[in-house]
């Protein structure tokens, strides 16, 4: 197809079927992947870090979002904030991506200085009549979700973050995720649309096959985590599959851990879905063996027990484990590039080779993310190819792929498109 010739977005969009794959278009379309920064990473809630990302004053974690730079930085009263990373002088970046320390927020270019509030307090050349508090930082939205930190760089930011606040907040509490420290960060750019990056982690179908080491830490192999995950073949198992997670829900949320399916998907603005998961052997952690990986738990949790708990957004996915927690964050960097950013934490006492064996701490999630990224790149080639043609999605594996495409064109129709 010449370019002249290609649909406008508003007919793409038409153009998909329910409960089958979209158009190739959605994943590989310039315009397309335009509109989906303004919408989906300039207009909606995002997980960009953690609190432990900067956890003294001065601490500072910037990160690029499309052409948007912002960053984080906790204050001098030891609260995060959040703010555009660019100069009100000329426009100048502030701090290189990635983190740093500062005193105060000093442009390289002519040394306008900024509190770690936002205030301008020096600017050079620029006379007495300047007046300073004019061109203060410009702040983003950030709601820092028990620790985890989700920013908009929209004027109206959606409102109904407060649903995920309220939601995840009970169940992240006894995590006490202040008090943890990043243990591993891994990072892939991987060769696919960033939808093929989310719509991947939102199904099994391929775990059996692809992560032996995933499907050795969660419930039965064949099992799914939650009844809709399972395979065809052991749908007869669904019922007794609902038995044994209604009676292990009830138990943990008597123990007053929340735990039950959350899911903020279609209809909803802010896109989460949540659940404590029941894992496999001995239950304590992903770990190739099912045990902790730490020795020094995170929060103060008497349980021992506790699941995993996943938590899903549109441009993340973490599981909270009794002593360490995976968090990954997806940035787009092109139609066909996606940066995949995991960290794993721990306990901040916790001490490598003492408390824990990173190699074996990171099992799991860095053979995962590998094996993840290796799907992601064939999907996008195979998309590219000009015999794709959309395809059914089964009806038991992956209805939260045609939810995630549902809750995705509303947001665009929502936009104008
Ligand atoms: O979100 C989950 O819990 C699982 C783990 C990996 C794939 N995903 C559907
Ligand atoms: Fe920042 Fe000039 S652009 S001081
Ligand atoms: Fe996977």
């Amino acid at each position: 197809m010449t370019e002249r010739s290609l649909p406008s977005i508003s007919d793409l969009i038409r153009q998909r079927q329910e409960r089958h794959t979209p158009p190739a278009g959605f994943y590989n379309r310039e315009d397309l992947f335009n509109v989906d920064i303004n919408v989906f990473f300039h207009n909606q809630w995002i997980f960009v870090g953690i609190e432990c990302d900067i956890p003294e004053s001065g601490d500072v974690y910037a990160v690029d979002i499309g052409d948007t730079g912002i960053l984080l930085v906790r204050d001098d009263s030891g609260k995060p904030q959040a703010y555009y990373n660019t100069c009100r002088h000329r426009g100048a970046r502030l701090v290189p991506a990635g983190k740093s320390i500062v005193g105060k927020l000093v442009c390289p270019y002519h040394q306008w200085t900024y509190e770690l509030d936002g205030a301008l307090v020096e600017a050079p050349h620029m006379g007495g009549d300047l007046n300073r508090e004019c061109f203060s930082l410009r702040s983003v939205a950030l709601r820092s979700v028990s620790g985890l930190l989700y920013v908009c760089l929209a004027e109206k930011p959606p409102e109904d973050v407060v649903d995920l606040i309220e939601i995840m907040e009970p169940r992240l509490l006894p995590y006490e995720l202040g008090e943890t420290k990043i243990a591993f960060e891994m990072e892939i750019v991987e060769e696919g649309n960033w939808k093929l990056v989310i719509e991947n982690n939102r199904e099994c179908y391929h775990c059996a096959v692809t992560h032996p080491e995933l499907c050795s830490s969660f419930i039965d192999l064949d099992f799914g985590f939650d009844p809709e995950f399972l395979l065809a073949d052991d749908r007869h198992r669904a019922s007794e599959h609902e038995a044994r997670y209604a009676d292990q829900t009830a138990l943990w949320e008597r123990e007053g851990l929340p735990s039950a399916a959350v899911e903020h998907l279609v209809g909803h603005a802010t896109n989460f879905r949540t659940q404590r998961l029941m894992m496999a052997g001995t239950g304590e952690s992903q770990t190739m063996d099912t045990r902790a990986a730490c020795r020094l738990p995170l929060g103060r949790m008497s349980l021992t027990g506790v699941g995993d708990i996943h938590l899903w957004g549109h441009n993340c996915w973490h599981h909270f484990m009794r002593d360490h927690a995976i968090c990954s964050t997806v940035l787009p960097l092109a139609r066909d590039k996606t940066l995949v950013r995991t960290k794993w934490l721990v306990h901040k006492d916790a001490v490598e080779g003492v408390d824990y064996d990173l190699a074996n701490l990171i099992s799991v999630w860095k053979a995962t993310n590998e094996q993840d990224a290796a799907l992601v790149k064939l999907a996008q080639e195979g998309i590219n190819n000009r015999g794709y043609q959309s395809g059914p999605y089964s009806r038991f594996t992956e209805k939260q792929l045609d939810h995630f495409m549902i809750w995705y064109v509303d947001r665009l129709t929502a936009y104008g498109y």
